[in-house]
């Protein structure tokens, strides 16, 4: 495996060549540009807010797992008692860190993604994907990914495909068994070609450090092979001046109400649940108005979508 491009504020390129290195690589691991203790400090409210729910063993030290099963993880209590997590992405640093990406200000999309990866547990981790096949409409965007622990290779992080950013939206299909977490239940999308032809790259990863990823850019996680629970949280985010998708604006709940809109406007049209979550991709990406009515009227011009194919 390869090593991430790793950029430091020693030897960050100039304002714009930022924009230009990402252009270029695909992804940065932007080392330490986070001040660490108030990462630390997110990491361990995350830690105490799981442990509450009974699914690490401790509310200190390594987040150990305690068995329970990640589904029954109460995740709108869980970021409801976790503003810490929201002021992360709204820090004076990391606003400063847009600044570099967009050479303007950052407008964070308002779902916020607390990852909670138990260990040895394949069936949700994410398959290999590019984010811009479920995002959308506009690909001004990136990705930023957040280490709330220490992550090394055991643990596992993230991993990018080098260069696969370059060839533009590659086709993806439901994932055989991958599910998500933050989604409940929903299928995870994969890049259908055969992820052995990328040149994947990955690296140890720190609270303090940033993974900044292209909307193109494939990549997927790491197996977890330890112990402990790996803590993370990813964002994405647009520059301010461009317009905000309905979509992109929606909290938990909103996105909660949507998905149960979309299967119920599915249902009537005869479809079943996993069509529905489907449509849910397509909604996210096209960014059509969040009604019923917009909704049916997607779901009769996608045939494709009725073969499980995401173009
Ligand atoms: O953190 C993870 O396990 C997956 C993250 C990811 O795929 C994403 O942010 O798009």
């Amino acid at each position: 495996m390869e090593t991430l491009e790793i950029l430091s504020r020693a030897n960050l390129p100039s304002r714009a060549g930022l924009k230009e290195f990402l252009a270029d690589k695909g992804h940065v691991l932007l080392r330490q540009f986070l001040p660490p203790d108030s990462v630390e400090s997110v990491g361990q409210d995350v830690q105490h807010a799981l442990a509450q729910q009974g699914y690490v063993v401790t509310p200190d030290g390594p987040p150990t797992w305690t068995g329970m099963d990640v589904n029954k993880v109460d995740d709108v209590r869980l970021y409801s008692e976790l503003t810490s997590l929201d002021s992360l992405f709204y820090s004076d640093a990391f606003r400063s860190v847009y600044r570099l990406v967009f050479e303007d200000e950052g407008m964070p999309w308002a779902r916020q993604v607390l990852r909670y990866a138990r260990p040895r547990d394949d069936g949700h981790a994410a398959p290999p994907h590019q984010d811009s096949a479920q995002n959308g409409p506009n690909m001004d965007w990136c990705t930023f990914w957040v280490p709330l622990m220490p992550i090394d290779e055991n643990v596992g992080g993230l991993a990018v495909a080098r260069d696969s950013h370059l060839s533009g939206e590659r086709p993806h299909r439901p994932h055989e068994t991958a599910r998500s977490v933050e989604t409940r239940n929903r299928v995870s999308l994969t890049v259908e070609e055969d992820p052995a032809g990328y040149r994947w790259a990955t690296a140890e990863f720190s609270p303090g450090d940033i993974l900044v990823m292209h909307p193109n850019t494939v990549h997927r996680a790491q197996p977890n092979q330890s112990d402990l629970v790996r803590l993370s949280t990813d964002r994405r985010v647009q520059p301010r001046s461009t317009p905000v998708a309905p979509w992109n604006a929606l909290d938990r709940q909103g996105l909660k109400n949507v998905r149960t809109m979309v299967s119920e406007v599915a249902a009537h049209l005869g479809h079943d649940s996993e069509f529905a979550d489907m449509v849910l991709f397509e909604v996210q990406k096209r960014g059509i108005e969040l009604t019923p009515d917009a909704v049916a009227d997607l779901v009769t011009s996608l045939p494709h979508v009725a073969q499980g194919i995401v173009p």
